[in-house]
């Protein structure tokens, strides 16, 4: 079949070369012509492993080409954002995934698919539906129609984690949410192309939960660890050895603390299910609301350490949203390292390996960008936030004389003592 990929980004992208790799032409389509362009080139936009020789191959072959207009095809996969609105109630927006469906509504003809990836609040595929009914009377809907309808629409969410995004599109079983169970049967039969692991059909609600709550179940249990990290800091323990003494139970695994939760997704998708469920969602949202705060609670405690090393420089260890990546988006460590630098300005520096330079909010901080081993040799105060494994084999003699906030537990002999006192090392 020929495919339409909607929205190149992190998600589209991969997923077009994948389809493209198991030989389905596709015409990806972005609102960006700097990302057609790139994408046209042979070249990519975004950082992900293999990614650039993927597309490079799929392009030349001409397997994948990328435009800012839709055009027709048989199956429809949309990849777009699905933010939520800073309107203190985390309301989803979903205007991107109706604006592309409306484009597809133009070119949309008897026979074709219809599939919804982005992470989206329940009923969002059936909202699509009858979108798509509204602009085209003269096509009949699934789920609308006792006939046979002319065209199949599901939702397929992916389960990817950066860095390995490749490698798990064609490994991860996925579930396939069809409006009706023949659309599961016409997405399957897509989906079995390039997916190597069981694809399992189910409607489409369904399959929008289950998305929103993997990563719900995830921020849960890290608010789990950042909260017995808070209550380890309030009675003096070390909540590292607490966690890895609890862990060596054979049915508990606890996650591990850190200076609180980015991304694009666990810190979003679940405030999709607080809003279609305020009332009953009460565990989920006390979690979001935990993980927020421990990026508050470790801004306070560093600045309790920096003004108790007055005039020692400062440096951060880490702006990533997690470790071994260069996605600098959503991420708590850049957050505390940027009100760390607002606050004490020149004395304050920030190694992160994955960055050329500083994002914008440090202008004019006077905070600079420093290498690692600068940072070992001059920084007094260390303030650990990302769990690079570059950190990670510093050994204990290299940063010796550092007063140290680990916020990772990377380094196992830093003392986990909170800084009531000053001078005192402190984690956690
Ligand atoms: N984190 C901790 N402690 C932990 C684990 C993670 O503080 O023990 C933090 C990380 O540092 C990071 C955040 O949580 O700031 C999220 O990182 P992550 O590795 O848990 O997840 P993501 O955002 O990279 O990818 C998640 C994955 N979802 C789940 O594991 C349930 C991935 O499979 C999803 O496809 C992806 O969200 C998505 O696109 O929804």
């Amino acid at each position: 079949p020929q495919v339409c990929v909607i929205g190149l980004g992190y998600i589209g992208l991969p997923t077009a070369a994948i389809i493209a790799r198991a030989g389905c032409p596709v015409a990806g389509v972005d609102l960006s012509q700097d990302v057609v362009d790139t994408i046209n080139r042979g070249e990519i936009h975004i950082e992900e492993v293999d990614l650039d020789g993927l597309v490079r191959g799929v392009v030349q072959r001409g397997l994948l080409s990328a435009s800012t207009q839709i055009g027709p095809a048989d199956v429809f996969v949309i990849a777009v954002p699905t933010p939520f609105e800073k309107d203190g109630n985390h309301t989803p927006d979903t205007s991107y995934v109706m604006a592309a469906a409306t484009e597809v509504a133009g070119v949309l003809k008897k026979g074709d698919t219809v599939i919804l990836e982005s992470t989206s609040p329940v009923g969002t595929t059936e909202a699509m539906r009858d979108l798509i009914a509204g602009l085209r009377p003269d096509l009949r809907l699934p789920g609308r129609t006792d006939e046979t309808p002319d065209v199949a629409i599901a939702y397929c969410p992916e389960r990817v984690l950066p860095g390995r995004i490749l490698e798990e599109l064609a490994n991860n079983d996925r579930s396939i949410g069809g409006i009706t169970p023949r659309c599961a049967r016409k997405a399957l039969a897509f989906y079995k192309r390039f997916v190597r692991a069981s694809c399992v059909t189910t409607d489409a609600r369904s399959a929008e939960m289950c998305k929103l709550v993997e990563n719900a179940f995830r921020d849960v249990n890290i608010a789990f660890a950042n909260e017995l990290s808070m209550i380890a800091d309030h009675m003096g323990l070390d909540v590292w050895e607490v966690i890895r003494l609890a862990n060596r139970h054979p049915r508990v695994n606890v996650l591990q603390p850190g200076p609180g939760v980015g991304g694009h997704c666990i810190a979003v998708d679940p405030w999709f299910i607080v809003h279609g469920a305020p009332d009953q969602a009460r565990m989920i949202r006390s979690a979001r609301e935990i993980n927020d705060a421990k990026m508050h609670h470790v801004v306070e405690r560093a600045e309790q350490l920096i003004e108790a090393n007055p005039g020692v420089p400062v440096a951060c260890l880490g702006l990533a949203f997690k470790a071994n990546i260069d996605d600098f988006r959503e991420s708590p460590a850049r957050f505390v390292a940027a009100r760390l630098a607002r606050k004490f300005g020149d004395r304050m520096h920030v190694v992160e390996p994955y960055a050329s330079e500083l994002p914008i909010e440090f202008e004019g901080t006077g905070a600079t960008l420093i290498d690692l081993d600068t940072a070992l040799e001059t920084c007094g105060v260390l303030v650990v936030l990302v769990d690079h494994d570059i950190f990670r084999v510093v050994p204990p003699e290299e940063r010796g004389r550092a007063v140290i906030y680990d916020t990772r537990g990377i380094w196992p002999d830093v003392a986990p003592v909170a800084p009531r006192r000053p001078g005192l090392r402190l984690a956690g």
